[in-house]
């Protein structure tokens, strides 16, 4: 559907985590977002930008955002004719790396072009297999392997699907151990977020007794040759994250048995447009595929939740209710969650939620119309 954008208007708001949420690279306990909005023709598509507020997990972070934006993408964008919201990821693609911000501004066009035509994201690209998406949860590091299967009952009486736990040195083998003897048949897997090496490859070996659905993203964040030469030498299956930037990394790691599955998340890739053809390419060679989480605000919710309606994501992803991260969310009512571990797709146009625009008006710090 042809159409060019007037304005684009950048808001960075800042929202407290209900608990802190820790990694192998960090803890947050505060979450600082950027938000897209795009306006043609007087309707606004809603994009978030999923960088986190350090370089810890990839390059970008809260602050790279906004000049990106402002100085490299919008000149590109604003008032020039486009095809169709498909077309947005070619037009930055000379910029090098920087998806996430990319794709903040890209999933924007996308829900502004399925408002125009009226219909769900989900439908607008080209999903909506099913009406409902399966559920799981990531858990983050605790202080002790006791509050850490604490709070994995929480989530399982509250119907998640599948458990996700993250590990790192120190905090791996033996706290598996611990929550695999205590739930002996839930669907179970650990995201490493680059913690290891292949150095490391006998330790993790380990893990192997413990029946896991996967390992998330075990080495370095731009290897894609070590999980090979890792899948080779271990059992449990390995999921990529961190490493799988471009469809084509997606194709190299099929080709190398880098992984047996993948975790697709919208801003790392730079959006639906990429997202697809991940999709697509892991889907016709038989690859599972699952959508991955960014702590993100409503919005960046909503967008998770359509894309988990393409065929392909056959495994529970990590988009869960909005009240396990926010006291209060933007949209409003949140994300829920049923009792059966599953969220109702929305059928309204666009992302499908209503934004509560008085609270995201008194959490935004910063704000630019740009041109
Ligand atoms: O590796 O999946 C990850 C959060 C921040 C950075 C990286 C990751 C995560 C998560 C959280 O695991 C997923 C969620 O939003 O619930
Ligand atoms: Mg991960």
């Amino acid at each position: 559907m042809a159409f060019r954008l007037e304005r684009i208007v950048l808001r960075q708001i800042r929202m407290p985590l209900v608990h802190f949420f820790e990694t192998s690279f960090s803890r947050t306990y505060e979450r600082a977002i950027v938000l897209v909005e795009v306006i043609s023709e007087g309707l606004s598509g809603w994009g978030e930008v999923t960088a986190g507020e350090h370089p810890f997990y990839n390059e970008e972070w809260t602050a790279s955002i906004w000049p990106l934006l402002r100085d490299y993408v919008a000149p590109r964008i604003l008032h020039h004719d486009f095809d169709g919201a498909g077309d947005v990821y070619g037009r930055t693609a000379h910029i090098r790396g920087h998806f996430m911000a990319r794709g903040g501004l890209e999933a924007a066009v996308w829900d502004l072009e399925s408002r125009r035509a009226g219909v769900p994201l989900a439908r607008h690209i080209g999903g909506g297999a099913r009406a409902q998406v399966p559920c799981g949860v990531s858990i983050g590091i605790q202080d002790s392997a006791a509050q850490l299967i604490e709070k994995i009952q929480t989530e399982l009486h509250a119907g998640y699907q599948r458990i996700k736990i993250k590990i790192k040195p120190g905090w791996d083998i033996d706290i598996v151990r611990q929550v695999r003897h205590k739930f002996p048949n839930i669907l179970l897997m650990a995201d490493a977020n680059s913690a290891y090496t292949l150095a490391d490859a006998a330790h993790l070996k380990q893990l192997d007794e413990f029946n896991l659905m996967m390992i998330e993203q075990p080495l370095a964040h731009d290897d894609i040759l070590d999980h090979a030469i890792l899948q080779a030498k271990i059992e449990t299956p390995i999921c990529l994250d961190e490493c799988i930037r471009t469809p084509h990394h997606a194709e190299q790691a099929i080709a190398l048995h880098a992984c047996r599955i993948l975790n697709i998340k919208l801003g790392r890739l730079g959006g639906f447009h990429a997202a697809k053809r991940v999709h697509d390419f892991a889907q016709a060679h038989g690859i599972p595929v699952w959508c991955g989480g960014m702590l993100e605000s409503g919005i960046g919710r909503a967008h998770n939740i359509a894309l988990s309606t393409l065929p392909g994501f056959t495994l529970p992803g990590d988009v869960s209710a909005s009240k396990r991260y926010w006291k209060r969310d933007i949209i409003a009512p949140g994300v829920e969650v049923s009792p059966q571990g599953v969220i109702d797709v929305p059928t309204a146009p666009g992302f499908g939620y209503e934004l509560d625009l008085d609270y995201l008006k008194s959490i935004t710090e910063r704000e630019d119309v740009l041109p």
